[in-house]
């Protein structure tokens, strides 16, 4: 089985966290194809370079259907594109935040997140609405550590998220899900000083990803899932219009 994982931002070094974490957590026969996005921010940390994130991210997404890849993994936090992804997917799609609040729910009745910025915890609050765990997550700490804080080795970031960590269990949670693509290293060391089970989305991304495919899942081309519809794009963006589908495809594409 193939699986790519995609760091939709541009930081090549946060991308080699993700993929070690990826490939610990992947079973023997499972090939991980980690990327980092083309072009868009080095880190993300708001809306706007969530948004921004998203051309990059659905470049590598097609090109991993050209690769026969079996499913794809988006390794940031934000969950970015994740349905427009899936639009032009074949397999499944993963985002992490929604693997790691899956995977959490399985193991603890109240799970927190802890994330990074002040600004991200709302947008991870959306995340947790969205994806119906508001009865399972306790509440989203934030540690107001930049993202490519992570990625320095020398930094106060590891000491901060331990300390919400504890804040969170103190508080009642049951389970930590990190709330960072770049804390991904974390999380084995972290389980055995915490005490508490503690997640990282990319891991159980992988295994979710394993599962679905071992069961022959692919993403739904019913509904609003389906292949975009076939029309021009205009100016610098032309090249993003989805392809007409070639009778009895099953390849989805763009450009
Ligand atoms: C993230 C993440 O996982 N990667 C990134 O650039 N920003 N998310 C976050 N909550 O800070």
């Amino acid at each position: 089985m193939r699986i790519k994982v995609i760091n939709p931002n541009t930081t090549a070094t946060m991308t080699a966290t993700i993929a070690a974490a990826a490939r610990a957590a992947a079973a023997p026969g499972t090939e991980i194809i980690a990327v980092t996005s083309p072009a868009g921010p080095v880190s993300i940390e708001g809306h706007y370079d969530e948004a921004v994130s998203v051309i990059g991210l659905l470049q590598e997404l097609d090109a991993g259907e050209k690769q026969e890849i079996d499913g794809h993994i988006i390794a940031c936090f934000g969950d970015p594109g994740l349905l427009a992804c899936r639009e032009i997917a074949r397999g499944p799609v993963l985002g992490i935040a929604e693997a790691a609040m899956h995977m959490a729910s399985f193991i603890s009745t109240r799970f927190a997140v802890v994330t990074t910025l002040t600004r991200t915890r709302i947008i991870a609050e959306h995340l947790v609405r969205s994806y119906g765990m508001s009865e399972r997550c306790l509440r989203v700490y934030a540690t107001d550590v930049p993202v490519l804080e992570l990625d320095k080795p020398a930094s106060k970031a590891r000491y901060l998220v331990v300390d919400q960590c504890r804040k969170a269990i103190d508080e009642g949670a049951g389970a930590i899900v990190l709330g960072c693509a770049g804390m991904a290293d974390l999380a084995s060391d972290l389980s055995g000083e915490l005490g508490v089970p503690v997640i990282d989305g990319v891991g159980a991304a992988v295994k979710l990803v394993e599962a679905l495919v071992g069961l022959g899942l692919r993403t739904s081309k019913q509904g609003d899932l389906a292949y975009p519809i076939v029309k021009p794009y205009t100016g610098s963006l032309a090249s993003m219009a989805p392809r007409a589908q070639s009778k009895g495809s099953t390849r989805p594409g763009t450009g």
